[in-house]
């Protein structure tokens, strides 16, 4: 497993869980120096994603892209693949689309977490999941031609009333006909909708594509009650060898956040 950090290109986004908001270069010099093997790009739009720029910061720190979220379209624009207005899911289906592709370049996947909406303003559970699934079908397949998967994030009951849990997010994906989606583990949304994390993980196996590495309460692991020795056992015991990746919200302080994550990543797996 190796380990990543989260930088947030979207000042909107103020308050939510991510480690460096000062620009990239400013996240690859910190993220590096702590031993990082990664980011975790949260982007305002694929646009923003300046390639040669990107790959010549990760070059001369040694570091890659973990992931690209696709959030900011929901921050900033407040589209979601399950709206009401098909003239916004299409809108949000390009946006995706776009940082997907992108991503592609950097080597890394796009993630969908709160761009899958949730079921309101009188559309019915059913139909948002007839939406999100054909959403899934062709931005899968979009994913697997440049060679990535694409990653699906069950969020806790706050955030969408879509998937919660990973066992139910899991049976759903199969019944997909794309197979290249896999799923995001968030080990602070977990935490509040698991009976045991660490079994979800094991019965999902090979569909865990991802990991945010967040204790409890959002904070960097260690720093609240999630027992992740057992997470991780799971984690190992399906051959798991993607990413820990730290979406946690900067506090103390956003060096306070980096290093605690640091030291409980290598405590796991040293
Ligand atoms: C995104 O990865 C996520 O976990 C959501 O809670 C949005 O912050
Ligand atoms: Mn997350």
């Amino acid at each position: 497993m190796r380990s990543a950090i989260t930088v947030s290109l979207v000042p909107q986004a103020a308050g939510g869980p991510f480690v460096f908001w000062n620009g990239l270069a400013d996240a690859c010099e910190k993220a590096s120096a702590l031993g990082f093997d990664a980011i975790e790009i949260f982007p305002p739009n694929a646009e923003a994603l300046d390639l040669a720029a990107i790959h010549k910061l990760l070059a001369q720190h040694k570091l890659t892209v973990a992931a690209v979220g696709t959030g900011g379209g929901w921050v900033v624009n407040k589209w979601t693949l399950t709206h009401a207005d098909a003239a916004i899911r299409t809108q949000a289906r390009e946006f995706i689309r776009a940082i997907i592709t992108v991503a592609a370049a950097l080597g890394a996947p796009a993630i969908l977490g709160s761009m899958q909406g949730r079921a309101e303003g009188g559309v019915a559970r059913e139909q948002a999941l007839g939406w999100l699934g054909e959403a899934l079908d062709d931005l899968g397949e979009h994913a697997a031609r440049l060679g990535r998967v694409f990653l699906y994030e069950p969020l806790n009951r706050y955030e969408t009333n879509l998937f919660n849990r990973v066992g139910d997010t899991a049976d759903w994906l199969r019944t997909l006909r794309t197979k290249n989606v896999r799923v995001l583990a968030d080990l602070f949304h977990m935490n509040i909708e698991e009976a045991d994390p660490a079994a979800a993980i094991r019965d999902a196996g090979d569909l865990i594509g991802h990991v945010h590495f967040a204790d409890s309460n959002r904070r960097a692991i260690g720093l609240g009650h999630t027992d992740i020795a057992r997470v991780h056992a799971a984690l190992d015991k399906i051959g798991y060898d993607g990413f820990l990746s730290a979406e946690i919200l900067p506090l103390p302080d956003a060096e306070t956040a980096a290093r605690a994550t640091m030291r409980s990543f290598q405590k796991l797996t040293r």
